[in-house]
C-alpha cells in the first residue's frame, strides 16, 4: 500500500505533530538542519514523534543533500562526504532507511514566489526559463557534464559502501527545473535516461534509488513519459519516494498549481502508481506559501494532502487495496 507522508523539519513542534496525526497520517519526511543531523537529535525527534504515533519514513539534511563542495568537487569535498556518511550511519542506527540526495549545488531554480495566472490568488513558485537562463553563472566558473558526472561517481564510490553497512538507501531527486544546465552547472538528472546512467554508475546497487518528482517529469515534456516511467521504475524497485505535484504547463514557463488545476491528470498518475504496485512513500512536495511568500501555508498543505488522500482512497477501493 502507498504510504502518505508529510514534509517537515527537525524543528517540527508538538502542535505540528498533532496536526499531522489529526490528518490520519503516520509518516514524516524530515529535513534535519546541520546541528540536528546526528544520532542523539534524531532519537530525540523520534521519541516526540512516537508520542503522536508518527514515524520518520525518510530523512535528509539540506546542507548535505544539496552540497556545493561535494557536487562541484571542491578541495574539501572529502570532509563533506564524511559528514554525509556520518549522517547516513546515524539514520541507520535510528532505524531510518532512506537518506536524500539531490545534485543541485545551487538548489531549485525559480524566477519568483508570487501570485500567478493559475494560482487562484495564492503565492506559488513560478519558473520562467528565459529569465533563469539569462542569469550569470551561479558559482566561480562553469561546470561541465564530464566534471559533474565524475563528481557524482566519486561521491557514490565513497557513500554507497556506508549505505550498505548502515542499510540506508539513497533517494536521488532530479534537477529542478529539469534542463541540461542551470547557473552554469551541468545538471545530473534532467531526464529519465540520466537516472539510468546514474543507476549504472552505481553498479545497479539497490542502495541508490530515486525520489520520483512527478513535478519535474511534468515541467519538461522531454523528461520522459511519466506513466511509462512509473511502470518501469516500479518494476525495478527504484522508487523510494514520490513527489506528487502539478504544474500549469511545460517549460519554458510554468506555475506550480493545485493538483486539480495543472495540465496533468493527477488521478491517472496516482492510479498508475497503485496499478503498478508501488508501495512506498508519497508526499505533496510544494504547497502554496503564506501571503507575501513567507513560509509554507499550513492551510494549503492540509488541503493538498486531503485531496491526494481522497483520490488515493478512491483508487485503492477500486483496486481493492485497503
Ligand atoms: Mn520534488
Amino acid at each position: 500500500m502507498i504510504k502518505v507522508q508529510v514534509n517537515c523539519s527537525g524543528k517540527m513542534t508538538d502542535v505540528e505533530m498533532q496536526a499531522v496525526r489529526g490528518m490520519g497520517i503516520q509518516n514524516l519526511a524530515v529535513n534535519f538542519f546541520a546541528e540536528d543531523a546526528n544520532y542523539d537529535s534524531i532519537m530525540k525527534f523520534l521519541e516526540r514523534a512516537h508520542h503522536y504515533d508518527l514515524e520518520i519514513a525518510d530523512a535528509g539534511c539540506p546542507s548535505l543533500q544539496k552540497c556545493p563542495q561535494i557536487h562541484l568537487g571542491k578541495k574539501d569535498r572529502d570532509i563533506w562526504i564524511d559528514k554525509y556518511n556520518d549522517f547516513t550511519r546515524a539514520l541507520g542506527k535510528a532505524g531510518v532507511r532512506v537518506n536524500y540526495i539531490a545534485w543541485q549545488p545551487n538548489g531549485i531554480f525559480r524566477s519568483r514566489i508570487g501570485v500567478g495566472k493559475h494560482t487562484r490568488g495564492e503565492y506559488s513558485m513560478i519558473c520562467d526559463m528565459d529569465e533563469i537562463q539569462a542569469r550569470p553563472a551561479a558559482n566561480d566558473r562553469e561546470y561541465s557534464e564530464k566534471e559533474i558526472w565524475y563528481n557524482f561517481e566519486y561521491f557514490i564510490s565513497k557513500a554507497l559502501p556506508v549505505c550498505e553497512e548502515a542499510d540506508v538507501r539513497l533517494a536521488l531527486h532530479p534537477n529542478d527545473p529539469p534542463v541540461s544546465s542551470l547557473g552554469g552547472v551541468h545538471s545530473l538528472i534532467w531526464n529519465a535516461e540520466c537516472y539510468d546512467r546514474a543507476f549504472k554508475a552505481a553498479g545497479n546497487s539497490e542502495y541508490l534509488g530515486m525520489k520520483m518528482c512527478v513535478g519535474c517529469w511534468l515541467e519538461n515534456e522531454a523528461f520522459g513519459n511519466v506513466l511509462e516511467d512509473i511502470k518501469k521504475y516500479t518494476e525495478q524497485k527504484k522508487i523510494l519516494v514520490v513527489h506528487f505535484r502539478n504544474v500549469s504547463g511545460t517549460l519554458p514557463y510554468f506555475e506550480e498549481t493545485l493538483l486539480e488545476d495543472g495540465y496533468a491528470d493527477m488521478y491517472e498518475i496516482l492510479e498508475q502508481l497503485v496499478h503498478c504496485g508501488y508501495d512506498g512513500q508519497i508526499n505533496i512536495d510544494h504547497p502554496f506559501f503564506l501571503p507575501g511568500g513567507k513560509g509554507i501555508s499550513p492551510v494549503s498543505e492540509a488541503y493538498l494532502l486531503g485531496y491526494m488522500k481522497g483520490m488515493l482512497h478512491s483508487i485503492e477501493r477500486k483496486y481493492k487495496k485497503f
